[in-house]
């Protein structure tokens, strides 16, 4: 079986994990589809924005219990799990996650890793390794407390408990919750909406977002005037903006 499914609407991919015997557990076979559908996507200039989905009652349970079971330590040093997610982080164009049902354990820090998320009325976020004897190791602790600060991040990892998606979108972890026969189509709406602006001024953006985590704040600002101003030399900043002033919409070309 397929246990990544590819599909393609217009300018917006959408990747389904496929693994309901093992609720999409997040074996490495899998994050390796990941990775290398991200990356195939990354240089097809035909895709502008990325989904990354599950199904009606999970998004995904975790990393595969089954397959961490009998890690040691030498092997979890050794484990090809953090390139996986570096490469997955790498992914320089948007990412959105449609979240129904459970995101648990390093599923829930995927959809953390996604820019965007919307979510199922039914959806579950929450780091249960703390029950498992674990702790969350794919950026559970360093993503959800800047996400949805110090108070919840504890709560959450250190009880296991999940939280609604109610829950989730107060805390600033969800963008948008919505009936969960919704999520996918709304999902892919935004995307395809996202996906229709330059790529380059995209992409820029994404970069120095991201960046506001990791740089303090005159380093930040300076980094993102310096995008700024690189986006001033591509042929779409040009055409967005004459687009504007003739009343016309744009037709971006990625240059
Ligand atoms: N891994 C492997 N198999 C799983 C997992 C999982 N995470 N979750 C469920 N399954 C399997 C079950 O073993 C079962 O298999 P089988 O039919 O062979 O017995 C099948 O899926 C169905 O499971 P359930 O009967 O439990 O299904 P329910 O629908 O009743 O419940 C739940 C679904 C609520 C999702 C439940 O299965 C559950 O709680 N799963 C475990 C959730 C969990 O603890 N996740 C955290 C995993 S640890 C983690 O993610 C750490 C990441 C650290 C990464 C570090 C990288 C460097």
């Amino acid at each position: 079986m397929n246990e990544l499914l590819i599909s393609q609407n217009d300018r917006v991919l959408t990747l389904t994990l496929n693994r309901p015997q093992a609720r999409n557990a997040l074996n490495n076979a899998l994050l390796e589809d990941i990775a290398q559908a991200l990356e195939s996507a990354q240089h097809d200039e035909n895709v502008g924005a990325v989904v990354l989905t599950g199904n009606e009652r999970f998004f995904a349970a975790g990393a595969d219990l089954k397959e961490m079971a009998n890690r040691d330590m030498p092997a979890t040093l050794n484990d090809p799990r953090p390139q996986l997610w570096a490469r997955i982080e790498r992914f320089n164009k948007p990412l959105l996650a449609a979240v129904n049902g459970y995101a648990l354990g390093a599923g829930c820090e995927l959809a953390m890793l996604c820019d965007i998320v919307l979510a199922g009325d039914n959806a579950r976020f929450g780091l249960p390794e703390i029950t498992l004897g674990i702790m969350p190791g794919a950026g559970g602790t360093q993503r959800l407390i800047r996400s949805v600060g110090k108070a919840l991040a504890y709560k959450m990892v250190l009880t296991g408990e999940a939280i609604s998606a109610e829950q989730a979108q107060l805390a600033g972890l969800v963008a948008e919750v919505c009936p969960q026969a919704l999520t996918l189509e709304y999902t892919k709406k935004l995307a395809a909406r996202i996906a229709q602006h330059a790529p380059l001024a995209l992409q820029a953006a994404k970069t120095a977002l991201r960046q506001a985590h990791e740089l303090s704040l005159s380093q930040g600002l300076q980094h993102e005037r310096q995008l700024f101003t690189l986006l001033a030399a591509t042929e779409d900043r040009q055409e967005g903006i004459a687009a504007f002033l003739e009343k016309r919409p744009a037709a971006f070309k990625g240059r």
